[in-house]
């Protein structure tokens, strides 16, 4: 895949992959029985999709770092190097929109938006605050529960208890759904991520909650809010299944992802998701700075050799699927193919951006619509804290 100089991690510029740690991917990639019969069920198309997933976001974030460096917004939240985590849990899941499962993504999972069928259009348009975005210009924590997609709530762990509401109603309504959310390492020391774990737990709930241990929150170490050196037990502690994922390891993700959504269809209650991952980048676009120096330079190296979407590409330019059957090499034609896609994904992504700047040039709000859709107190502040605040319009 392309590397781009002024947006991407360093260690990602020159980036090749290192034998032996492609070693270490194809034996993941088959090691477990279980996942293994997940992967080896995906067809070409599938696994070329994931690729598309994984790059759609990148892609999707360096259009934003690109923004930023050229002042058309102030900064970003970018998933720069968690890229699988987000889209193997989503690949795993039934995409069927309104009747299919749900997913609650944080602003770190911004893949699963697209991934779920929201455009990257109007994910842009969402950083835009354009009148045609999904909250109207309002706000960038953007969903579309006709695509499964339930918007993240900017109190991290809170999203964790609606998941729960949703599962719950799916358990009522004799459905097979299953709702999914992402909790960080950081929200796990939030009172809610707890009461959503537990609540799963002892009523069963058919919920996947991955615990997306990306090892820092903000500009704090996993070390310095976490005691122990993983979250390996806390599935004995709330008497849940909980599966250990490489969260750089797409089909790793996908296949664990799989196997936690059918214990839930089949009523077992919920499954936690260790996916242990790492940021390459800030907590935003302002404080990369800052992250870079948070950590020894050493662990970003050693992250930067697994970049997720270039081990998930050499893996499969070498590996079992025959990604365009023909004549000639093999290899040669699957390296063809996945450049092909990346052309395809490259376009769409240029193609959003446009379609987003236009909107941004012709589809701001007016000041007026700004009161449209809020609740507030009547301003003469009668009926104080009386039940039904009124509408603004
Ligand atoms: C309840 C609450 N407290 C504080 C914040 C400010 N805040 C935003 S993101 C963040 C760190 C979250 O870390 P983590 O859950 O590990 O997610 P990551 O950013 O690493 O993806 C904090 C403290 C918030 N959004 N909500
Ligand atoms: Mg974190």
């Amino acid at each position: 895949m392309r590397r781009y100089a002024a947006y991407d991690p360093p260690e990602y510029v020159s980036w090749q992959p290192d034998p032996g740690l492609l070693e270490e991917y194809r034996r993941l990639a088959s090691s477990d029985p279980e996942r293994r019969r997940e992967i080896e069920a995906l067809d070409a198309g599938r696994v070329l999709d994931l690729y598309r997933g994984l790059l759609r976001f990148r892609l999707h974030d360096i259009a934003l770092a690109r923004w930023v460096k050229r002042g058309v917004i102030s900064k970003a939240w970018l998933g720069t190097g968690e890229e699988a985590v987000t889209i193997g849990a989503v690949h795993a899941l039934d995409r069927r929109g309104a009747r299919g499962d749900v997913v609650g993504p944080m602003i770190r999972n911004a893949g699963a938006c697209h991934e779920m069928g929201m455009p990257v259009a109007d994910m842009l348009r969402a950083y835009l605050a354009t009148e045609d975005s999904p909250t109207g210009g309002r706000d960038l924590h953007v969903g579309n529960l006709a695509l499964g997609v339930c918007p993240p709530i900017s109190m991290v762990a809170s999203l964790a208890t609606v998941i729960n509401g949703i599962a719950l109603a799916f358990r009522r309504g004799g459905e097979r759904r299953v709702a999914l959310t992402w909790i960080g390492d950081g929200a796990t020391k939030h009172g809610e991520a707890h009461e959503a774990l537990n609540f799963a737990a002892v009523l069963r709930l058919p919920v996947v909650f991955v615990l997306q241990n990306n090892q820092v929150a903000l500009g704090t170490r996993l070390q310095q809010h976490h005691a122990a050196a993983d979250f390996r037990d806390w599935g004995v502690a709330y008497g849940v299944p909980l599966l250990s994922a490489d969260g750089n390891h797409v089909l790793d993700m996908y296949a664990a992802t799989r196997l936690a959504a059918a214990r839930c269809r089949a009523g077992e209650g919920p499954v936690f998701i260790e996916a242990t991952t790492f940021r390459m980048g800030g907590h935003a676009t302002h404080d990369v700075r800052e992250a870079r120096a948070t950590f020894p330079q050493g662990l970003f190296d050693r992250w930067g050799r697994r970049d997720p979407i270039g081990m998930y590409e050499e893996y499969l330019a070498t590996g079992p699927w025959d990604l365009a059957p023909g004549e000639g090499d093999r290899e040669t034609r699957n390296r063809d193919e996945l450049a092909a896609a990346e052309r395809d994904v490259t376009r769409e992504i240029e193609s959003a951006q446009e379609a987003a700047l236009e909107s941004r040039a012709t589809r701001m709000p007016s000041g007026p619509s700004a009161a449209r859709g809020v609740y507030a107190e009547p301003a003469d502040g009668a009926k104080r804290g009386a039940p039904g605040r009124e509408a603004i319009r």
